[in-house]
């Protein structure tokens, strides 16, 4: 068979954009992706377009360092990743796509008593909600991280560490192409190259998109897109208090394997772990300024780097094959904005800021759940859009992995 004669491998062809839709998702990302999977499969909602400016994943979830965990420091925090956790270790089985879950165990170092002592307030609120973390020495450090330098150049000692045993990664932009293959299975239709322009609204309820391709009518606007949530939130006048940074990133030259676990170091601004093609996947800290920007920077690696050699001096010598970026949505609480909004109609999913992939699945599935429902999934009730004026502030710093 000629190639245009065989049956699409992955996506069917999609034609023109329906006259309405039940449900339009605004971003083709993993989140989005899941979201219309979910509705699909448990709520049997099936007239769902999901509309992506560019191409599938090509925003934050393939912009991202994999890292999957469960180790935050909040209750809240922990329910929420931890039933992510749980649905992403059955996902290769239900999508059928190999996502390369693996799971690795994570370091998080403590280089000061003050680290220390969060290691072990999120420690304890881990293992009390039955979840794998514990404090270890320096010792446990140095056997499990082969090259390590425990004094860090004489810089920041290495004090203990939070040692969460499923700590994974998982191949990310499969995770968008197996979640939009099955909701496309279902029905969905994924409109790439799609650009929602406006959003429509009547009586404070949502009516309807414009794109870049026409106008459609909805019953509900559910907005995935992570970075470029102001643009959206704008477009119905909801303000919210997430701001735009960027979260560089970038990969080495391949080498033999050595490291089978995920290291972080908020102190040192430094994360790390081994892809199974032997790259160092390596980010940082945000960008130290707002910008809606993907561009990455030479001072970005610059300043790794010189972080990097303090904790595993031999990686001086290694090269840096490619860098990239994406837009972090932050909010000051450094926890997500999820489910209803005051527009009727309009669900929020964002405030992702450094930690959104590894909830791909949990933020589908409960999203799914509050637009089905119309109010929100219980897991996510804490990170309702109105608990910035009520003062129920979910705060996640502790928790955040990266430092800001
Ligand atoms: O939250 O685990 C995390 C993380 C790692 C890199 C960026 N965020």
């Amino acid at each position: 068979l000629l190639g245009s004669e065989r049956e699409p491998r992955f996506f069917p062809e999609q034609g023109e954009l329906r006259d309405r839709y039940d449900v339009v998702i605004i971003g083709g990302g993993g989140h989005g992706l899941a979201c219309a999977h979910y509705l699909a499969k448990e709520h049997g909602i099936t007239n769902v377009a999901v509309l992506e400016q560019g191409y599938l994943g090509g925003g934050n979830t393939g912009r991202n360092t994999t890292i999957i965990r469960s180790n935050y420091l909040t209750p809240e925090g922990v329910r929420f990743y931890d039933a992510s956790l749980q649905l992403f270790q059955g996902l290769s089985e239900e999508l059928d796509i190999n996502l390369f879950y693996s799971t690795r165990g994570h370091y998080t170092l403590a280089h000061s008593d003050e680290a220390l002592r969060t290691m072990r307030w999120r420690a304890e609120v881990n293992r009390h909600h039955g979840i794998d973390s514990r404090v270890v020495g320096p010792d446990a450090v140095a056997a499990d991280i082969p090259g390590i330098d425990l004094e860090c150049g004489g810089n920041h000692p290495v004090m203990g560490a939070l040692y969460h045993a499923p700590g994974a990664v998982a191949r990310h932009d499969a995770v968008a192409w197996g979640y939009g293959r099955a909701a496309a299975n279902r029905g969905v239709e994924i409109h790439q190259q799609t650009r929602v322009t406006g959003i429509r609204t009547a009586g404070g309820r949502v009516t309807g998109v414009d794109t870049d391709r026409g106008a459609v009518d909805c019953g509900a606007v559910v907005s995935m897109v992570a970075g470029s949530t102001p643009r959206i939130t704008a477009m119905v006048d909801l303000p919210t208090p997430i701001e735009i940074y960027p979260l560089q990133a970038c990969v080495t030259e391949p080498v033999k394997p050595f490291l089978d676990t995920i290291v972080v170091s908020g102190s040192l601004h430094v994360y790390l772990s081994q892809s199974s093609r032997g790259e160092l996947v390596m980010g940082a800290a945000v960008d130290p300024y707002s910008l809606h920007s993907t561009r990455s920077s030479f001072e970005f690696v610059e300043g790794l780097a010189d972080r990097l050699i303090d904790l595993l001096p031999f990686t001086a010598r290694l090269r840096v094959n490619r860098q990239w970026a994406g837009m972090s949505d932050l909010t000051p609480d450094f926890a997500p904005i999820m489910g209803t909004t005051p527009l009727d109609g309009f669900y929020l999913d964002a405030g992702w800021g450094t930690w959104g992939f590894k909830a791909t699945p949990i933020s589908g599935q409960t999203m799914a759940a509050t637009v089905a429902a119309g109010r929100n999934h219980e897991l996510i009730e804490p990170f309702r859009f109105d608990r910035f004026t009520d003062f129920q502030l979910v705060g996640e710093k502790g928790a955040a992995s990266v430092g800001h």
